[in-house]
């Protein structure tokens, strides 16, 4: 426990810090982004593995993906390959009281204070040698709120190396533009990065070994490249934001009334409330129409940055 006292800028932001230091806090309110070591412990890594192998199991007696498990295009019955497991927290006990407990919540209290709603969850993986990318994109295109203490918490169910897919991220980007991701005034979910004036020499590499967490900012643009390695890549998301940020009208967030909403809180207390910061917005509609997925949202790009050998190909 670190009761270093924090005094930020932040409204949400605590006084008083649970796990985090005031070099993490303040790089994060910098950079956008932290990763931490060691903080799943190994019998819960395990736990999701043997999870992951359950839901691999479902995946071989499909053809096409449906509410609870997306499949890469290239996937058959024969050549199995499960790309995303959907809301893992409704389908697996142990990531539903992973989500819940303190080695998830305690640094995300640090960032965006006390009170935390879930905004979802999916874990995303890429299988040695051909695992999908995801294009450049910002959470917060997907999900404009009334303030943008949005963030996820992605944990490292594997070692991640540059050679496996990590997530990537521009550092300080959070708190430029909120980008254009339309093509042809369609919804795409994604940038390409010489539109947007910047280099990918700039982006960092979330790497670290397996029971790591990484946390990136609801505005900060990300991605990750196909794993072409020989071992997996999975990361489980917990994507959250403060109590008090409400969905825009014509956001992805799902809306199903205040009762639901409040069903969705993590931590704290709920509030009705919303708590509005002068930050860019722009609604991400019409809505291409194809599944609610990033996979298929980003197959409206007519460029990509990255290759999707294997994705689609292989
Ligand atoms: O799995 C990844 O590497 C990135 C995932 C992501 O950014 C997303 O699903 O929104």
């Amino acid at each position: 426990m670190d009761d270093t006292v924090v005094t930020g800028s932040v409204p949400n932001e605590p006084k008083t810090a649970e796990v985090l230091t005031r070099d993490q806090i303040t790089f994060y309110a910098e950079n956008g982004y932290l990763v931490l070591e060691g903080r799943v412990p190994p019998d819960i890594i395990k736990a999701i593995r043997d999870e992951i192998r359950r839901f691999e199991d479902v995946a071989r007696t499909m053809t096409e993906s449906d509410e609870k498990l997306d499949l890469e295009d290239s996937h058959t019955p024969d050549e199995s390959r499960l790309r995303r497991i959907k809301l893992p927290h409704t389908q697996s006990k142990v990531m539903r009281d992973l989500m819940y407990s303190d080695h998830v919540l305690a640094p995300a209290r640090d960032l965006i204070g006390p009170n935390i709603r879930l905004h979802t969850t999916k874990l995303n993986m890429k299988k040695a040698g051909y695992g999908a990318a995801v294009e450049w994109h910002q959470d917060y295109a997907f999900y404009p709120h009334t303030n943008d203490d949005l963030l996820a918490v992605g944990v490292l169910i594997d070692d991640m190396g540059e050679e496996n897919g990590p997530l990537m991220v521009f550092p300080g980007s959070h708190t430029g533009p909120v980008h254009d991701h339309h093509v042809d005034g369609v919804f795409a979910g994604a940038v390409l990065l010489e539109a947007v004036g910047l280099n990918l020499k700039d982006a960092v590499q979330l790497t670290g070994p397996a029971g790591s967490i990484s946390i990136h900012h609801g505005r900060i643009l990300h991605g990750s490249a196909l794993n072409r390695s020989d071992r997996p890549r999975r990361l489980l998301f917990y994507e959250m934001m403060a109590a008090d940020a409400f969905p825009i009208m014509g956001s992805m967030t799902k809306w199903d009334g205040i009762a639901d909403y409040d069903s969705r809180m993590l931590c704290g207390e709920s509030t009705i409330e919303p708590r509005l910061r002068d930050i860019p917005v722009r609604i991400p509609q019409p809505q291409p129409n194809v599944a609610i997925s990033i996979y298929e949202i980003q197959k409206g790009m007519q460029a990509r940055a990255f290759e999707t050998i294997g994705a689609d190909e292989g």
